[in-house]
């Protein structure tokens, strides 16, 4: 049922802004592209981001890389997504209890509220970390991806924890944009609200996998086969 539905119709179900800017994002660009800009300097992510910054929907940071971020980073970031119409996902993967996140995701050195139009969050903590992150980052009009599935080799996101992060993501499905999921096609249950996106990261131009335990999957797979929307794509870039 999902499938039926193009990202133009899908974007009008969408009710957090976040999640309706960025399936128009996807319909103005005719990109389904996440760059996961996991350079080594916060100078070439900026880079990086002016190179790919047309072709790309969304841009994945993980900003505690950097070894030379500073204050006006997220300013630096949020001048190249507007002029080439893309938006910023922070990659934090919050994980703790509702209070503490709260905390870590408007402040710190990295103040993420302040330029990330997306975060993510796992399920582990429960439906506290939701309520957390939403405190501050709905009114400022950000959104969040729950991690329902990952990608990498014996990860425990599965099964009844899956159906966990899908039910939570219902509950609060104004400030939950969408998932990062790997086979969102294989989950049981009712079918998911075509509302929320699906991100999936572990994608390259062959099937495979790093030393590390991340898992690869093609894009035509990720989207025909596993369901997703948005394919999330760093080294094979890079
Ligand atoms: P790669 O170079 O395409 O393997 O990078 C994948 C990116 O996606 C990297 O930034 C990871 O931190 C991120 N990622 C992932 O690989 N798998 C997951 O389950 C999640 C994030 Br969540």
């Amino acid at each position: 049922r999902v499938k039926s539905l193009g990202f133009e119709e899908r974007a009008k179900l969408a009710k957090n802004p976040t999640g309706k800017k960025l399936f128009e994002v996807m319909v103005k660009k005719h990109s389904n592209l996440c760059l996961a800009a996991d350079v080594g300097t916060a100078a070439e992510l900026l880079d990086i981001a002016e190179k790919v910054g047309p072709e790309i929907c969304l841009l994945k940071t993980h900003v505690d890389i950097f070894p030379d971020f500073t204050p006006d980073f997220g300013s630096k970031l949020c001048l190249i997504a507007e002029r080439h119409n893309f938006m910023i996902f922070e990659d934090r993967k919050f994980a703790d209890i509702g209070n503490t996140v709260t905390m870590q995701c408007e402040g710190g050195i990295f103040r993420i509220l302040d330029w990330a139009d997306i975060v993510n969050a796992h399920v582990i903590s429960g439906p506290g970390i939701v309520d957390g992150l939403k405190l501050k980052g709905l009114p400022r009009g950000r959104g969040l991806l729950l991690l329902a599935e990952m990608s990498s080799a014996g990860n425990l996101a599965k099964g009844d924890y899956t159906a966990a992060a899908v039910k939570i993501a219902e509950e609060h499905s104004d400030f939950v944009i969408g998932f990062i999921s790997v086979n969102p096609a294989s989950w049981s249950g009712a079918p998911v609200n075509p509302a929320f996106i699906q991100a999936t990261p572990g994608v390259q131009m062959v099937k495979g996998g790093d030393d590390l335990g991340q898992q690869y999957n093609t894009p035509y797979s990720v989207i025909f086969d596993r369901g997703s929307d948005i394919i999330i794509v760093g080294r094979g870039i890079i």
